[in-house]
C-alpha cells in the first residue's frame, strides 16, 4: 500500500526535448494521458508513473482533458501520437470512441499501456492495468449490507455508460444487490461525472423514494455529489458508499455523511504501467493483464491502513 511519494514542490519531469521521438532506440519518453485533469485518482497515478520513470530513466509528460469526455481526449491522444513518444500510458474515456485513436497510436509504433479504463478491443495494448472493479462494486454492496442488514432500496449513481471501470463497478454491485432478496435495486443513474448533477439526481430520487437505505456512488465525483444531495434533502440515516478516496471524500467520512470508501491503488497502477512498458521496450516478459486491489476505508481504520490508502491531491 505504500505509494511512491510524489515529491511535493519538485518540478515534474517533462519530455520537452523536441527530437527525443522518431522511434530511435534511445527514445525514453512516456506520455501519460489522464481520463480527466485535476482528478486526485489520476494525480496519484501520475506520482507513481513519475517515480518509476525516474528509476528507469524515462521522462514523462502528462496531459488530461478538462472533462471526462472522449471528444476532448481524442485530440490530445492524436497529438501525442504525432509526437511519437516511446510509450503511451492512457486511461481511455469511452470503450468505443477511443478505440480508433488508440489503434492509430499503436500502429505508429508506440507501446500503448492501458491504465485504469479500457476499450472494446484492447488487442493493440502491450498491457492493461486496472483495479478489480467488479469486485469493488460487490464490496460496496457488502458495505451497505453491513450497515443496513435489514435491507431496503438501494440506488447507484455513476458517471456515463461506456466507461469500462464504472460500468464494471455497477455490474458487480447490481449482481450482488439482485442476489439478496432483502434489497430492492433501484438501478443506476448517470451524472456525467458532474458532482452538481449527481446531487440533483440524489435529491430527486429521495423525493420519489424517501425510504432509500443505501447509495453506491461509483467514483470520486459521483460520491461528492451524492453526499451533497443527501445533505440537501435533509435525509438522515442513509448509507453512502463511495468509490475512491480523495481529501473531500475523507472529510465526508469523518463528518459521517459517507460511511465507507472503496479506495483503489492508483499509484501502483501507474508504477506497474511504466514497468510493463519498459519490459515491452527492452524485450522483457510482459504481463498482458494486471489487476490491482482495493482497500475499504471507514472512520475506524483512517488512522491506519485506511489512511494510507487516501489519494494525493497534488
Ligand atoms: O474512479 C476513478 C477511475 O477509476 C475511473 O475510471 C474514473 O473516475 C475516477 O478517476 C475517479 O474520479
Amino acid at each position: 500500500l505504500t505509494l511512491a511519494a510524489c515529491s511535493t514542490g519538485a518540478p515534474t519531469s517533462s519530455g520537452s526535448s523536441g527530437d527525443a521521438g522518431g522511434g530511435s532506440n534511445d527514445n525514453k519518453t512516456i506520455a501519460f494521458v489522464q481520463g480527466v485533469a485535476g482528478d486526485q485518482f489520476y494525480i496519484t497515478m501520475q506520482c507513481g508513473i513519475e517515480a518509476k520513470a525516474k528509476e528507469l530513466g524515462y521522462t514523462v509528460t502528462t496531459q488530461g482533458p478538462q472533462k471526462f469526455d472522449p471528444t476532448l481526449q481524442k485530440p490530445i491522444v492524436d497529438s501525442v501520437t504525432a509526437s511519437k513518444p516511446a510509450v503511451l500510458l492512457v486511461a481511455p474515456t469511452d470503450v468505443q470512441a477511443m478505440q480508433a485513436p488508440l489503434d492509430q497510436a499503436a500502429k505508429a509504433g508506440i507501446k500503448v499501456v492501458l491504465v485504469d479504463t479500457t476499450v472494446n478491443d484492447p488487442a493493440f495494448a502491450v498491457s492493461q492495468i486496472s483495479s478489480d472493479n467488479v469486485g469493488g462494486g460487490k464490496a460496496a454492496f457488502d458495505a451497505i449490507k453491513q450497515a443496513k442488514p435489514d435491507g431496503g432500496k438501494v440506488l447507484v449513481i455513476s458517471t456515463d455508460p461506456g466507461v469500462s471501470t464504472v460500468d464494471a463497478r455497477v455490474n458487480g454491485f447490481e449482481e450482488a444487490a439482485k442476489g439478496d432478496s432483502a434489497f430492492q435495486y433501484l438501478g443506476v443513474q448517470y451524472s456525467n461525472n458532474d458532482p452538481a448533477k449527481a446531487a440533483n439526481l440524489v435529491s430527486a430520487a429521495l423525493q420519489k423514494d424517501p425510504d432509500i437505505v443505501g447509495i453506491f456512488a461509483t467514483n470520486l465525483f459521483s460520491a461528492e455529489g451524492s453526499a451533497t444531495g443527501v445533505r440537501q434533502a435533509g435525509a438522515k440515516g442513509i448509507t453512502i458508499v463511495g468509490f475512491d478516496a480523495g481529501p473531500n471524500q475523507v472529510k465526508a467520512l469523518e463528518d459521517g455523511t459517507v460511511q465507507a470508501l472503496v479506495a483503489q491503488q492508483p499509484g501502483v497502477i501507474g508504477e506497474d504501467g511504466v514497468e510493463q512498458a519498459n519490459a515491452a521496450l527492452t524485450g522483457g516478459s510482459v504481463e498482458k493483464k494486471i489487476q490491482t486491489g482495493f482497500t475499504i476505508i471507514t472512520k475506524d481504520n483512517l488512522d491506519g491502513e485506511g489512511g494510507q490508502a487516501v489519494y494525493k491531491s497534488s
